[in-house]
């Protein structure tokens, strides 16, 4: 089964991971693990950390000359700035972060214990992982992108998104962004609150494309494939809602607007001409592109912060400030793409199974046979 763990605080040596269960035989292209990294990097926004850090990957085991070769793959992200030891201790809780929570929990007298963990900046060793996924995905046809439809109040005009529309047109631009107004009324609400000394939340899309029909099961509520990318988009940082396809708004149409009518033909097969259910039914992958949708709460670290209580004296007093962003939206998207990708290569691996990618590769096209023939 492939799982991955990963390790490290945000001021620590070193980010670390470990993939298991990678099948052997998937090239590795290091340029292409470069460029996932740079792209959680960026975007308008980003605090001051993300200008020195480069997140470079450092493969330590599992590939050799280009290959994986079916055994764990361990690998470090080393952190420029690894001044845990010499940072000063914290005892005034951040409201919505991790701090008060985590202290208590686990008796902790310097929140600092917690919020290096607690970090965000764990997300790096999320998206080196996921950029193995993709590298696994990719030759059996599957691909993933993001973009960013909204942005504290401002939303995009809504479009049907694809995977080649994400990657040539919203990468690139300041926000990921795919509506070029939208991205300049974000920019100044984000100089706004920049000068406020405040923190944007936003929304991202996930698209993943060339899924084959049959992932995840009906048959059990923790096999069904949408509740588990859930979970997976829920697990980043900030993230307190997640949508997927048209789920929101279904809720308050009739069901004749809402479900995708299905056609025949022979040459096609099986189609739809709508795609509202954001390529599930019944915790099912349909074979549509896959739509979910990452709803991100401002950061919860404020540079004109929020009341809170000094936890040795229990003084009211501010929140600690320490060094951050003003909205990590664009970020997030890379990061649930990367979720996203885990979730279904071992979704893939859990139905095809096999040790190499040849395997893999024999079993998905008999299987693609049936689904053509049935
Ligand atoms: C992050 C690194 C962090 C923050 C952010 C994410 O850097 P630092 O705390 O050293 O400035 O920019 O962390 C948070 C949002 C958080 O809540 O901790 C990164 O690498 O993504």
């Amino acid at each position: 089964m492939l799982r991955f763990l990963t390790a490290g605080e945000s001021h620590g040596p070193s980010l670390v991971a470990i993939l298991e269960g990678m099948p052997a035989g998937v090239s590795i292209d290091p340029p292409r693990l470069a460029h996932e990294m740079r792209r959680r990097q960026l975007g308008y926004g980003r605090g001051p950390r993300m200008q020195f850090e480069t997140d470079t990957v450092e493969l330590l085991s599992g590939v050799r000359r280009g290959k994986t070769l079916g055994s764990p793959i361990a690998l470090s992200i080393k952190n420029k700035d690894a001044s845990i030891d010499r940072l000063p201790v914290v005892t005034q809780p951040r409201p919505g972060h991790a701090d008060l929570t985590g202290a208590i929990k686990y008796d902790h007298r310097d929140i600092r214990n917690v919020l290096e963990r607690a970090s965000a900046r764990e997300t790096a060793a999320r998206v080196a992982v996921g950029a193995l996924c993709k590298q696994l995905l990719s030759p059996l046809g599957v691909e993933l992108a993001s973009h960013v439809i909204a942005l504290g109040s401002v939303r995009t005009k809504s479009v049907a998104a694809t995977v080649t529309m994400a990657r040539k047109k919203a990468d690139g631009t300041p926000l990921r962004c795919l509506d070029a107004t939208a991205t300049k009324r974000m920019m100044k609400l984000i100089d706004l609150a920049a000068k406020a000394g405040d923190t944007l939340g936003g929304v991202f899309e996930v698209i993943a494309e060339g899924v084959p029909l049959g992932l995840g099961s009906y048959v059990h509520f923790d096999r069904r494939l949408d509740a588990i990318l859930g979970r997976a988009i829920l697990s980043i940082h900030a993230v307190k809602a997640v949508e997927v396809g048209d789920g929101v708004q279904a809720a308050s149409l009739p069901g004749s607007e809402v479900q995708d009518e299905i056609f025949y033909t022979k040459a096609k097969g099986f189609r739809r001409s709508s795609n509202r259910a954001g390529g599930f039914e019944g915790g099912m992958t349909t074979g549509q592109p896959i739509v979910v949708r990452g709803f991100l709460k401002p950061l919860s670290t404020l540079r004109k912060p929020l009341r809170s209580v000094e936890i040795n004296t229990k003084r009211t007093v501010v929140a600690t400030v320490e060094r951050s962003d003003v909205t990590t939206v664009p970020a997030a998207g890379v990061i649930g793409e990367a979720m996203i990708a885990f979730e279904l290569a071992r979704a893939v691996l859990e139905k095809f199974g096999g040790d190499s990618l040849k395997e893999l590769q024999r079993n998905v096209s008999g299987y693609l046979r049936h689904v053509k023939v049935f």
